[in-house]
């Protein structure tokens, strides 16, 4: 096995506040950007929603209000200095936003290649929370309310340098997202996230908000034989903390790089994407060892039913 080695870099944002407008935000992004650039990176991935503060934690009822925090192009006039900076610096980049497509709304990321162009779409397919503010919550998480299901699947692209796929934070929490995703050969996953540390469903220690985010990277990479680069919008965003923990993830399943903050935070890891062939050749060899036969309740099942 030859090292293919690429460089990556993760760039966690700290708290995006409401009063915040796109371009300090994109100042921001640009900013680390080019820090990742110095550091040798030839991509880097932002957050999810890394536009705005994180809107799904309040029930807006004003159009005006929530049309605020979406896209309705992109690159727009107040985001294509990012792309401009990108192609300057020949960095390629994964960017979370809100979407306005066609009367529509998704929580999406895009793929924007070295050469500063697009290079592919992904719309989050797993959303969380409520469609409806729940009476009296102290906390709200109202992605549903917010963002239809995504109708782009879970492409991966082949891209000069790797084979890149995308996923939105509560994405990461299935096994089936990176499955889709090892089936076409992924060597990289992007992921952007805002996971507040306090959850509106139910209450967990706080301790396990990092660990089952950390835990889903690890094995979601192992068992699928990719690198992932995951990206937090973290802190304290209008009052309401969110976790860091940003890091890169070998196929090992072992975490090579890992924001130590909660704020503006590059991380970067040269990553030899030839790893992934031993596993891929080995424990992991698909065409040799998968049984999908046996599989048909994944697709065929939504909840779990108890056994006749
Ligand atoms: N933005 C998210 O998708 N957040 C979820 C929370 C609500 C569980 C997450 O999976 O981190």
């Amino acid at each position: 096995m030859s090292a293919r080695k690429l460089h990556l870099a993760v760039a966690q944002l700290g708290p995006v506040q409401r009063s915040d407008t796109r371009a300090q935000v994109v100042r921001r992004l640009i900013e680390l950007l080019e820090d990742a650039h110095s550091r040798g990176a030839a991509w880097v991935t932002f957050p999810e929603l890394a536009l705005t503060t994180f809107f799904p934690r309040w029930s807006l009822d004003d159009p005006a209000d929530v049309q605020a925090f979406f896209e309705t192009e992109m690159p727009g006039p107040l985001t294509r200095p990012l792309f401009d900076a990108a192609r300057e610096k020949g960095i390629g980049f994964y960017l979370g936003y809100a979407e306005l497509a066609d009367g529509t709304q998704y929580n999406t990321s895009i793929l924007v290649g070295r050469d500063g162009g697009i290079v592919g779409k992904y719309r989050k397919i797993h959303i969380p929370g409520d469609a409806q503010a729940r009476d009296g919550a102290a906390l709200q998480h109202l992605e549903k309310k917010y963002f239809a299901v995504g109708d782009l699947g879970f492409p991966v692209w082949q891209t000069p340098d790797a084979a890149i796929g995308m996923c939105i934070c509560n994405d990461r929490r299935w096994p089936e997202t990176f499955r889709v995703m090892g089936l076409q050969g992924v060597e990289v996953v992007m992921a952007g996230y805002n996971t507040p540390s306090g959850y509106v469903q139910w209450d967990e220690p706080i301790h396990l908000r990092m660990h089952h985010h950390l835990l889903s990277l690890q094995a979601g990479a192992y068992q699928n034989a990719c690198w992932v680069a995951a990206a937090a919008k973290a802190g304290v965003e209008e009052g309401n903390p969110m976790i860091g923990g940003s890091c890169i993830v070998a196929p090992t399943g072992e975490i090579m790089v890992r924001a130590f903050s909660e704020d503006d935070e590059v991380i970067n890891f040269v990553c030899d994407l030839s790893v992934s062939e031993h596993y891929r050749a080995n424990i992991f060899n698909f065409a040799a060892h998968r049984r999908p036969e046996h599989y048909g309740m994944i697709v065929e099942r939504t909840g779990a039913r108890p056994p006749a």
